[in-house]
């Protein structure tokens, strides 16, 4: 069994991951996480902080000679900035209000240190190990910034390459179709402007995925569960789409199912279904969209209230990003990659990666006959 935990304060000395389970004889690719770490940090609309962070992991466990040995492995990203402010005015739409109701604080600084989206750097980190465990399968992971503001990308992929990365990389909100990726630049500056914030759409991709990943015998052991969860828990998305799972509402049955062929191999010649049936990988890529919604601390900020003297008060602004989500396309990708190595390790599981390799060979065999 994969496990991971995490710690750590946004403005605390560092986030700390500890992974446990992980085979023994993976190799680890440090300069592979901190690529993905820069990926996530330095993007078009990210706020002042993440120009400032250097967002580097510190690997201190479970890694000797480049490789796994099977104990925990223990992650670490310091923070360049370490101070605890004090704050009594919720922003409408944070964790502020509910969190300090729950926990009993007067300082609302104590929710916003852990609310904040700075734990997903340590996400990142951990998801690019899974990543690097799944490649060896040739497993792969691909995000998009697929709607911003309400401007829409016309790019529509049925598959992805290391051209479509290197493509990815030139546009700096990672939107693949120049056209709209210009307007969508725009919109964030228009926002920023206004002292406003924007949301949008990313897309995330897995492709290689062999069929039988998750099962349909008991519901927490579904892939769109596990996968349906995960990106919720990705601070700002509030829906999650997998394939063609909105439109499918408006359909009738047998325009949104995949129609079977067997030509030497099982054939679609749709993905409606985003790569899952029934809880459980059908061996097409699978097709996610995540639904973000503008992030809450605005200068342009909403009424709200002191919650010691309960005076009317505007939410405070100190500084924030204007738009996370080609940000939120790279933590997709890495939440994705851990949850799908969790449902991959429960299949094929061992103790060393050629166990696992092994397993997962007689798997292959067994469904080539
Ligand atoms: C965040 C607010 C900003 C973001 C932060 C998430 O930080 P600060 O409060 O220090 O200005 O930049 O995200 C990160 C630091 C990061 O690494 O993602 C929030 O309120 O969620």
């Amino acid at each position: 069994m994969l496990n991971y935990l995490s710690a750590g304060e946004s403005h605390g000395k560092a986030l700390i991951g500890i992974i446990e389970g992980m085979v023994a004889g993976l190799e680890i690719d440090e300069q592979e996480i901190n690529r993905e770490l820069g990926m996530r940090k330095k993007v078009y609309g990210r706020g002042k902080r993440a120009f400032f962070e250097e967002d580097k992991i510190d690997i201190l466990s479970g890694v000797i000679e480049g490789k796994t040995i099977g104990s925990p492995i223990c992650l670490q990203i310091s923070n360049k900035e370490k101070k605890f402010e004090k704050e009594t005015v919720p922003r409408p739409g944070h964790a502020d209000l509910p969190g300090a109701l729950k926990y009993d604080f007067k300082n609302i600084h104590f929710v916003a240190e852990r609310a904040s989206a700075r734990e997903t750097a340590m996400r990142v980190a951990v998801g690019s190990i899974a990543k690097q465990l799944l490649f060896e399968f040739g497993v792969d992971f691909f995000s998009h910034t697929f709607m911003i503001g309400g401007i829409r990308s016309n790019a529509k992929l049925s598959d992805f390459n290391q051209k479509t990365k290197k493509k990815r990389l030139e546009s700096e909100i990672y939107c693949l179709d120049n056209e709209t990726a210009r307007e969508m630049v725009e919109k964030i500056d228009e926002a920023e402007k206004k002292g406003d914030t924007l949301g949008g759409i990313c897309e995330v991709l897995v492709k290689g995925i062999p069929p039988g990943i998750g099962s349909y015998v008991h519901y927490k052991r579904r892939l769109d569960f596990l996968l349906g969860g995960v990106l919720m828990s990705i601070p700002s998305v509030k829906a999650v789409e997998i394939g063609e799972g909105i439109q499918s509402a408006k359909m009738f049955g047998s325009m949104f199912h995949d129609a079977l062929s067997f030509k030497e191999k099982i054939e679609r010649k749709t993905n409606n279904a985003g790569g899952i049936e029934g809880g459980v990988s059908n061996g097409e890529m699978i097709i996610l969209r995540l639904f973000i919604k503008p992030v809450p601390t605005m200068k342009n900020a909403l009424a709200s209230f002191d919650i010691v003297s309960k005076k009317k008060r505007n939410a405070p602004y100190i500084r924030s990003d204007t738009c996370v989500v080609p940000a939120v396309g790279i933590i997709g990708e890495a939440v994705s990659a851990w949850e799908i190595s969790c449902s991959f390790l429960e299949k094929f599981g061992g103790d060393t990666l050629a166990d696992v390799k092994r397993n997962f060979n007689v798997y292959k065999d067994r469904l080539k006959r």
